[in-house]
């Protein structure tokens, strides 16, 4: 049979005929993310090729060195968006403040985005799958306007889409409008996302935790604990589990979503909300697992989606992936009072 892959724009414009009145801006946003993610694609791609890995020279606001791919990408995204005419304004883990686009056409526009442009920092010069991750909001403040704080500092349930990109062995785009989880991956021979599942849906329970265990001595009890109960050996549970850890968030949870696992990046001492954060990592992140069936919560109970934030680079510590793995590693926490 001849090779027909329904593309990602076709998947976007049937799913926009769900909302009669949508005028056809947040697909036309999901366009422009995919030809900016065509882009950081490229690059990745050819970065042992051309002069684009190693080190910037600046250090971001996280206190953190930013690597040229970091710049390049955060760049590019940050053109396409503004070049769309339908972002007012970009929180990204890259710029300390906000970023306002006050030409004429987007200072009207209605959606503001968050986004991590390239995740997994450690990875990006070493051929390791890397990832970009974005939020979409409905802005608060009146259109015409400069958007202002407020309209980033929203309640990841009040997203109105959200994904990642990761590039990996292939580059996938996964993202959620609300109505699921779906995925798609780059055909580098006709440069389209085409689909891959239209919902995908993670497994009630896995067989995989995922957590940087050289922090073990500074973790709370109960993910000690949780730890332990993951390599012990039991069969109606089908233990011990495996340790998967990438240090990529896109690319763990992507394994995780598809397998099935739970992913935690929990607090420490030194570190009380952990490393992730709220707006750009962990709301979307939190978005997809909840739409694929699974969850994401703080550790202690509360969704990470009821969050409402009060600085755009806060963090928060991260637990997602299928729903029972998750209840059971709050039952540990519970168990210690958050000790
Ligand atoms: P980054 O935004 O600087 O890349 O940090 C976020 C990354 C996540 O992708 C990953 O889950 C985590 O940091 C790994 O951290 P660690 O190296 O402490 O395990
Ligand atoms: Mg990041």
């Amino acid at each position: 049979m001849a090779y027909q892959p329904k593309t990602l724009h076709e998947i976007i414009i049937q799913q926009q005929s769900a909302f009669p009145y949508a005028k056809g801006e947040l697909s036309r946003l999901l366009s422009h993310i995919a030809i900016a993610a065509k882009i950081v694609h490229k690059k990745v791609n050819k970065a042992g090729l051309v002069d684009i890995l190693g080190d910037a020279g600046n250090v971001n606001v996280q206190g953190e060195g930013q690597k040229l791919l970091d710049v390049f990408a955060n760049e590019t995204f940050l053109r396409s968006f503004q070049a769309s005419g339908i972002v007012a304004g970009v929180a990204s883990e890259e710029n300390e403040n906000i970023i306002i686009f006050d030409d004429n056409l987007s200072v009207n526009s209605k959606y503001v985005i968050c986004m991590d442009p390239l995740d997994g920092s450690s990875n990006i010069d070493v051929n390791v799958s890397i990832g970009t991750i974005f939020s979409i909001y409905r802005r608060i403040s009146p259109a015409g306007q400069k958007v202002v704080n407020e309209d980033f500092l929203q309640p990841g349930s009040k997203q109105v889409a959200a994904g990642y990109i990761i590039y990996g062995s292939s580059t996938m785009m996964v993202y959620t409008t609300g109505l699921g989880t779906t995925g798609f991956t780059l055909d580098p021979s006709i440069g389209e996302f085409c689909l891959s599942t239209l919902e995908m849906k993670t497994p009630k329970d896995g067989k995989i935790y995922s957590i940087n265990e050289g922090n073990y001595i500074k973790f709370p009890r109960g993910v000690k604990d949780f730890i332990k109960y993951c390599q012990e050996k039991d069969e109606e549970t089908k233990r011990p589990w495996t340790s998967r850890y990438i240090g990529s968030l896109v690319a763990d949870f992507h394994r995780n979503l598809i397998k099935g696992g739970i992913f935690i990046y929990p607090k420490t001492e030194q570190s009380p909300n952990g490393k992730l954060r709220l707006l750009y990592e962990c709301n979307p992140i939190a978005f997809l697992a909840e739409q694929a069936g699974g969850k994401a919560t703080d550790g202690l109970g509360n969704r990470i989606l009821d969050i409402k934030p009060t600085n755009i680079h806060q963090r928060v510590p991260f637990y997602t992936g299928s729903t029972n793995m998750v209840d059971k590693a709050e039952e540990f926490m519970f168990k210690y009072h958050n000790l």
